[in-house]
């Protein structure tokens, strides 16, 4: 069950150079920077209200964030909903339902949070992320 949605993920090629459009111009705080390893990226966490915005900079060519981005794509990447009875939970109910997974078990995202994604081909062409607080 999706309680709301937790971030949105915006794929920029550079946070130092977009940073000053979402603090400056509207007015949006910047909380945290993190590379996340794994997933080849540096990220900044905005607070909008309860929502997050997670500005998402490749850190290497093979970071499939750099890949979106060579394909002429920038902007909003991916949706992220936190899900209150458990990410586990709520893939297996997905995959019946005939979605189909990126992550088959949740695994650590940024924040600690444990995460999967949905591929876009099954989600209306929106790359989702389920999540969780860890206990
Ligand atoms: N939103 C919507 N559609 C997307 C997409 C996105 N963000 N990224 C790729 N696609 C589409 C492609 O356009 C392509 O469509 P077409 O076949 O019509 O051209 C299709 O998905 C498949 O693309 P692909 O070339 O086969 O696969 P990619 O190598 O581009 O990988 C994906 C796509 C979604 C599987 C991959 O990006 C992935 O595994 N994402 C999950 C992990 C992730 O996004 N990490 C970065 C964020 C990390 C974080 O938040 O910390």
């Amino acid at each position: 069950k999706i309680s709301h949605i937790e971030h949105l993920g915006i794929a920029v090629q550079s946070i130092e150079e977009s940073l000053p459009f979402f603090t400056d111009v509207l007015g949006l705080e910047c909380y945290a920077t993190e590379v996340v390893e794994d997933q080849k990226v540096k990220t900044a966490f905005l607070k909008c209200g309860e929502v997050k915005l997670e500005l998402l900079e490749p850190t290497s060519p093979e970071s499939t964030i750099q890949k979106w981005l060579d394909k002429g794509n920038k902007g909003v990447h991916h949706v992220a909903f936190c899900i209150e009875d458990g990410v586990a939970n709520s893939l297996a109910e997905v995959s019946e339902k005939g979605v189909r997974l990126i992550d088959e078990k949740p695994r650590k995202g940024a924040e600690g949070l444990n995460i999967a994604f949905l591929h876009p081909k099954s989600t209306c062409g929106i790359l989702t992320e389920l999540c969780e607080h860890p206990e």
